[in-house]
């Protein structure tokens, strides 16, 4: 991270970029090689545990709070370290004194030779990556979110900014991105997941808390998207993106447009309609099209909904998530189940692509940021969720995706074609018909099967 940007962020500087200490890590010796480091100085002091303990003076101007991976340091760990063992109780390297008492130690100390061979050392310590140089190894950054969700350029400036690297993964949906960390899938920083996941996320003791004072770009957030039943402080999630689903459809394949879900078991359509690859968005479609809640725990209302689906599914081309509007382009599909702005995205190619929210509603999401409570890079993680809700990149980012971006003052730079486009802010009065995904509990079990029955049957 550059100077201006730890600045900026109000981040503490520190240019080591050596093993990172952590419980059962027997590195934390091994790592602090620069003399100049105050780890070294307290290390060598040999003092009482207490008085050994690991000291950070924060820079002139800087947040007083120490650097990420001096706090990671556990108590625990540097009191065994002053006795020379770690954590796991294994022998830590021995910590010298460094100035010889020994008289004939005293003379070897003055030959030139021992001179000569000192000055190498510090030299060679001042290139190494771990000391404060200046040279720190550069930060990599994971997100894992939703495909075509991102916008390249404003990443690029955030790591040009920064001086941090930026790695993306994606998704298709919320039950994929759960699946793919609760498998192990470890190493992702920032995650980007739907309402309802974000309280399955924080249930199952996945999300970090966020310092919120890290995070100011959130007071730009619209005051309705904050606090939501799924986060009511905002404790774990920064909304991002928001945005509604429908059918997107092509004006000179169908005979009228679409007003009600029932156009998607129109026979007529029979190989040229496609459902969204994901559970709770299909099955919102076939209750709501029956005038139920989406998120039914009615066993009966479920089965019902199964029923229909599997009735329609001979119509249906494709479920998919991902390429719904390069099918709609094509003309391969002339109806597609799909979200606000991907359709938008569409209709931007082909003007007889249009998008419409069915007259029994549907649903209505956001996607928020998240930091991972494993993430090795929680401050770097936190300046990045920051950053991307900067009005600027945030406007960037709405223009490129095409999804409503949930930062109030970003709406004003968006040119006036995507501000005013009700497909990308719908009304109020739309936004009345719609309805949040919500966790269902232990019903979502009776969900998955009939899920897999739609899909493998
Ligand atoms: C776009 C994904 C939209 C996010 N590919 C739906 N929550």
């Amino acid at each position: 991270m550059n100077q201006a940007a730890i600045k900026e962020q109000g981040l503490s500087a520190h240019t080591g970029t050596g093993p990172v200490a952590q419980p059962g890590n027997p590195l934390l010796f091994a790592r602090v090689v620069s003399p100049h480091h105050p780890d070294v100085l307290a290390a060598f002091r040999r003092r009482s545990p207490a008085d050994s303990a690991v000291r950070y003076s924060a820079p002139p101007g800087s947040h007083a709070a120490p650097p990420a991976r001096l706090q990671r340091v556990n108590p625990v760990v540097r009191r065994k370290a002053s006795r020379g063992l770690t954590h796991a109780g294994l022998r830590a390297p021995a910590t010298r004194h460094p100035f010889p008492t020994h008289p004939q130690e005293k003379v070897l100390l003055c030959s030139p030779v021992l001179v000569i061979a000192f000055a190498f050392l510090l030299i060679l310590a001042a290139c190494s990556p771990s000391s404060d140089n200046g040279n720190a190894k550069k930060v990599t950054l994971h997100l894992f979110t939703w495909s075509d969700y991102t916008e390249e350029t404003v990443v690029k400036e955030f790591e040009r900014r920064f001086g941090i690297h930026v790695m993306t993964d994606t998704f298709g949906s919320n039950e994929e991105l759960l699946a793919k960390l609760q498998g192990g899938a470890s190493g992702y920083d920032v995650v980007v997941p739907s309402d309802y996941m974000v309280s399955i996320m924080i249930k199952q003791g996945l999300l970090a808390e966020l310092d919120r004072s890290k995070v100011p770009n959130l007071a730009q957030v619209y005051a309705h998207l904050k606090g939501l039943y799924y986060d009511p402080q905002n404790t774990y999630s920064i909304p991002y993106l928001w945005g509604t689903t429908g059918i997107g459809y092509n004006a000179e394949m169908v005979s009228s447009p679409p007003q009600s879900w029932q156009a998607l078991w129109d026979e007529r359509y029979k190989g040229k309609i496609s459902l969204l690859n994901d559970e709770r968005e299909v099955f919102s479609m076939a209750l709501r099209s029956a005038g139920e809640s989406l998120n039914t725990v009615d066993l009966v209302k479920l089965e019902a909904a199964k029923v229909r689906l599997m009735a329609q599914k001979p119509l249906v081309k494709a479920y998919t998530s991902e390429n719904y509007d390069q099918l709609l382009i094509s003309g391969e599909v002339a109806l597609a189940h799909g979200w606000s702005g991907t359709i938008v995205r569409a209709a931007a190619e082909k003007p007889s692509i249009k998008y419409v929210i069915p007259q029994e509603g549907g649903t209505i999401w956001q996607d928020n940021l998240c930091i991972l409570k494993t993430s090795a890079h929680k401050h770097e993680a936190m300046a990045f969720v920051n950053f991307l809700l900067e009005p600027q990149m945030a406007a960037q980012i709405t223009t490129k995706v095409k999804y409503a971006s949930a930062n109030e003052a970003a709406r004003v730079l968006l040119p006036k074609e995507i501000a005013q486009n009700p497909a990308i802010y719908p009304s109020q009065d739309t936004v009345a018909r719609l309805e949040w995904i919500k966790d269902v509990g232990e019903t979502i079990k009776a969900y998955d099967r009939a899920w897999t029955e739609l899909k493998v049957k």
